[in-house]
């Protein structure tokens, strides 16, 4: 398999970038995960150290559970500001745009618009080897950025950044350790994934003598659910069904189940993963109905499976062994797609 890996040239051109912009803008995917979080507010301090001036943004809301990696609320887009004041330069005018854990186009909604248009260069930080397109239609840009730091054999978009700030020289104070740890861990789902490699726990070594603390970060990161999140995790438990002789997980959670429990969307993140302790599964999905009546589908493989094929499908994307797309409702109409989907895979991988 082939790996897209940085080359060391990007990482002297990034710094070029940073040491040429005072004012920058750093931003993430929708739906910000451990990996987009944790790396928003590393950069973010690593460049005020360096005296930059630097805004976050997010395009939805960060969950309750990551607010304590930023010293203040990201302001976000559609919520406290629209997209029209941002076009307008009233949040200000950037030297330089920085997008991390995402090189695509669809999993920026809205900030695309921006992105098309904006004069500024863009530096990119990721590990998803999918993109969607070049921003400003130059052949020789394989994704969004005019740089882009992309490597798609790490296991989280945090080893790049810190690889990155050490080569730039940057301090790891105790809160970037705190940040990219979270980053990592979280990405692979507490070094259990098999995307866990010696490249992660060597960096998350480093990070711990930085100051970074696993078993606080632990309790903080999976042993705080709320009742309501809680009741919402015992609902999507209860629709769990095996198919496949027992290899294809499938879950939803309905509108009603948000509703009866007071969870907010945020609170599926990582649900889908419980299901994987059965033995038995191999791939599962969660279909969760959106308030538009949408439904969005998170798969997660444990075999060769590559379910970001299954989501690019659909339009969705993400990593060979975990993915996400949106489908037309009902639920069952997802579900019936997604199924036969499933099927096709495990009849050829059945076929060699
Ligand atoms: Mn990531």
């Amino acid at each position: 398999m082939g790996f897209i890996m940085v080359d060391s040239t990007d990482f002297q051109k990034a710094t070029q970038l940073i040491d040429k912009s005072s004012k920058i803008l750093i931003t993430t995917h929708t739906k910000p995960d451990g990996d987009a979080c944790g790396c928003l507010a590393a950069m973010q301090d690593a460049l005020v150290a360096l005296g930059k001036k630097v805004k976050l943004l997010a395009l939805s809301p960060i969950p309750e559970w990551h607010k304590f990696l930023f010293s203040e609320k990201v302001p976000v887009l559609g919520e406290d500001f629209d997209i029209k004041q941002l076009m307008q330069g009233n949040l200000g005018e950037f030297g330089l745009i920085i997008i991390v854990d995402t090189n695509s186009f669809s999993q920026l909604p809205q900030f695309d618009q921006y992105l098309k248009q904006a004069g500024s260069p863009v530096l990119v930080i990721d590990h998803h080897a999918t993109s969607d397109g070049t921003r400003l239609g130059e052949a020789s840009r394989s994704g969004i950025g005019d740089v882009e730091l992309v490597d798609s054999s790490a296991a989280a978009t945090g080893l790049i950044v810190l690889e990155f700030l050490k080569y730039a020289g940057c301090s790891i104070t105790e809160k970037i350790a705190q940040a990219l740890f979270v980053a990592i861990a979280t990405d692979t789902g507490w070094f259990q994934f098999a995307n866990t490699d010696s490249r992660v726990y060597r960096n998350c070594a480093e990070l711990i003598d930085a100051g970074a603390k696993p078993a606080q970060l632990y309790h903080d990161l999976y042993q705080n659910f709320s009742p309501a999140r809680f009741k919402l995790m015992t609902a999507m438990l209860g629709t769990l069904e095996l198919c496949l002789d027992g290899r294809f997980a499938t879950q939803h959670v309905s509108r009603r189940d948000f509703g009866r429990t007071g969870a907010a969307d945020a609170d599926t993140e990582n649900l889908i993963n419980e299901c994987h302790r059965i033995s038995t599964v191999q791939v599962s999905a969660l279909f969760t109905e959106l308030k538009d009546g949408r439904i969005r589908c998170s798969l997660r493989s444990t075999c060769p499976i590559d379910v970001s094929k299954i989501a690019s499908k659909f339009g969705g994307g993400g990593h060979p062994a975990a993915a996400g797309t949106y489908l037309p409702g009902p639920l069952e109409n997802a579900q019936q797609l997604i199924l036969n989907e499933v099927t096709e895979r495990f009849r050829c991988l059945d076929a060699g």
